[in-house]
C-alpha cells in the first residue's frame, strides 16, 4: 500500500473495523441471532462544554444501501453531552462492523471542526487561516481542511484541500525562500514581481534580524506590502504581544499604518485572545490539525422495541429538541414518539431511510459552515 493509505473500498466494505466485530458477526450468524436494535452516538467529556458535529456526510456514504434507517443532526450543528447526534435503526448485523469507521469519521472530524470553531469564536472578525496539514498524514489533507473550514476558519493553505473545497488556497512564504535568496529584500522583491496580482503581499519578517527591523525593511522595500508575517521561534518569543506592539509602533511612526501584522507559530486560543486586538490575521496549524478527537461512543439503547442501555447510558430511542431563548438556544432530550408534545425543533433528522440517502437536510459544506458561524454568535464559551 503506497503511503499506507487504506483504499476507499476497504472502508466501504467495513474492513477498517476492529476484529471483535467480525467475530461478533460470525457468532451471531452461527446462532441465528440478529435482533432489530436502535443505536445512538453520544459524546462524553466535552472539554469546552460543546462540540461541532462533522463527518455526517461520510457516514451517509458509508451506510448507503444497507437496510437501515439513520437519523442525524445536520453537519455543523453544535451539540452537547448526553445528546444523541446520530441514531441507527435496523438489524444489528446490518451495521455491526461499521461502528469503527462511523466513530472514526465523527470523532476525528468533529474534533477538528470543534477546535476550529473555538479558535474562530475567540478570533472574532480577525481572519484565521488553517496552516496545519503538515502536522498530519497527507492522505488526510482534504479532510482536515474541510473540517477546519466548516468549523469557521476563513481560509486554508493546503492546495489539495482548497481545491476540494472549491476555494483558493491562502498562504504567505516560507523561511526557505528567504534563505535561498540569501537576502530578505531580494526574496520579497522576487515574490512581489512574480506572484499574480491577487496574491496578497505578506512578507515573512523574522528570519535573521529582529522582527521590527525586518518589518520596517519590508515596508520600505515593497510599495504595496499588505502585511508582515511574524513566525517568531519559541527560543526568541518571550512576550509575543510586546514584539507585535513594537512592530506596530515602528511601522506606524514611519507612515506604514496600512501594513498589517499576521502571526503564526504555536497559535492556540490563548494567543488569539492575547493578540486579536493588534493583529490582522492568524495562521493556525498544530492546535487545529492536531485537535483532540471528540469522545463519541455508539451504544445500543433499544432492542426489539425495549430499552436496554448498558450502565452509564440512558435507554430508549431519543430525540433532541432545540428551542430559541433570549440568549440563544437550549436543548432537551426526550424519548422519541412519546405521547407528550415538545416545543422546539427536533434536531435528529432523516439521513437514510430504507438504505437510501434522503438528505432531509442540506449536506453542503457551505450550509454546514453557515450553521456553525450562526451558532457561534450565541453559544457560550469558557
Ligand atoms: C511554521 C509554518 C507554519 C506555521 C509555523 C504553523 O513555521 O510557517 O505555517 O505553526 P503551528 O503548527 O505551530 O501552528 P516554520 O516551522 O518556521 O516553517 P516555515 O519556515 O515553512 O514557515
Amino acid at each position: 500500500m503506497d503511503f499506507w493509505i487504506v483504499p476507499p473500498d476497504d472502508i466501504r466494505s467495513g474492513r477498517t473495523t476492529d476484529v471483535y466485530f467480525i467475530r461478533t458477526e460470525e457468532i451471531m450468524h452461527a446462532r441465528g441471532i440478529n435482533p432489530h436494535v436502535v443505536a445512538e452516538v453520544v459524546a462524553s467529556g466535552l472539554e469546552g462544554g460543546w462540540g461541532v458535529l462533522a463527518g455526517v456526510s461520510e457516514v451517509s456514504v458509508l451506510l448507503e444501501g444497507r437496510d437501515l434507517d439513520v437519523y442525524a443532526m445536520p453537519e455543523g450543528t453544535i451539540f452537547f453531552e448526553e445528546e444523541p447526534v446520530l441514531r441507527i435503526e435496523g438489524r444489528y448485523l446490518e451495521f455491526a462492523r461499521f461502528e469503527t469507521p462511523i466513530l472514526g469519521f465523527l470523532c476525528h472530524e468533529s474534533g477538528i471542526a470543534t477546535k476550529a470553531a473555538r479558535i474562530k469564536k475567540k478570533a472574532g472578525d480577525v481572519p484565521v487561516i488553517s496552516f496545519g496539514t503538515r502536522r498530519q498524514h497527507p492522505a488526510l489533507a482534504a479532510v482536515i481542511e474541510k473540517c477546519a473550514y466548516m468549523g469557521g476558519m476563513d481560509g486554508v493553505s493546503n492546495v489539495a484541500g482548497a481545491s476540494r473545497l472549491g476555494i483558493q488556497p491562502v498562504g504567505t512564504m516560507p523561511h526557505s525562500l528567504i534563505i535561498c535568496f540569501r537576502s530578505q529584500q531580494d526574496a520579497w522583491k522576487a515574490f512581489d514581481e512574480i506572484m499574480p496580482e491577487d496574491v496578497p503581499r505578506i512578507c515573512l519578517c523574522d528570519t535573521y534580524c529582529d522582527e521590527k527591523t525586518e518589518a520596517v525593511m519590508a515596508a520600505e522595500t515593497l510599495k504595496r506590502l499588505n502585511a508582515v508575517r511574524l513566525d517568531t521561534p519559541s527560543s526568541r518569543r518571550g512576550n509575543f504581544r510586546k514584539i507585535v506592539e513594537e512592530v506596530r509602533w515602528e511601522l506606524d511612526i514611519r507612515g506604514f499604518k496600512n501594513v498589517g501584522i499576521f502571526v503564526s507559530g504555536g497559535i492556540d486560543e490563548a494567543e488569539i485572545e492575547e493578540l486579536r486586538d493588534i493583529v490582522s490575521g492568524f495562521g493556525v496549524g498544530t492546535s487545529v490539525a492536531n485537535a483532540k478527537c471528540i469522545d463519541f461512543a455508539l451504544d445500543i439503547v433499544e432492542i426489539e422495541g425495549e430499552p436496554c442501555a448498558k450502565r452509564g447510558k440512558k435507554g430508549g430511542k431519543k430525540q433532541v429538541y432545540r428551542r430559541k431563548t433570549e440568549k440563544g438556544f437550549e436543548d432537551f432530550v426526550a424519548i422519541e414518539n412519546s405521547k407528550q408534545h415538545f416545543e422546539g425543533e427536533p434536531l435528529l433528522k432523516p439521513l437514510i431511510l430504507g438504505g437510501r440517502i434522503v438528505e432531509d437536510f442540506p449536506l453542503s459544506l457551505e450550509s454546514a459552515r453557515k450553521r456553525v458561524l450562526e451558532q457561534l454568535k450565541v453559544v457560550e464559551m469558557d
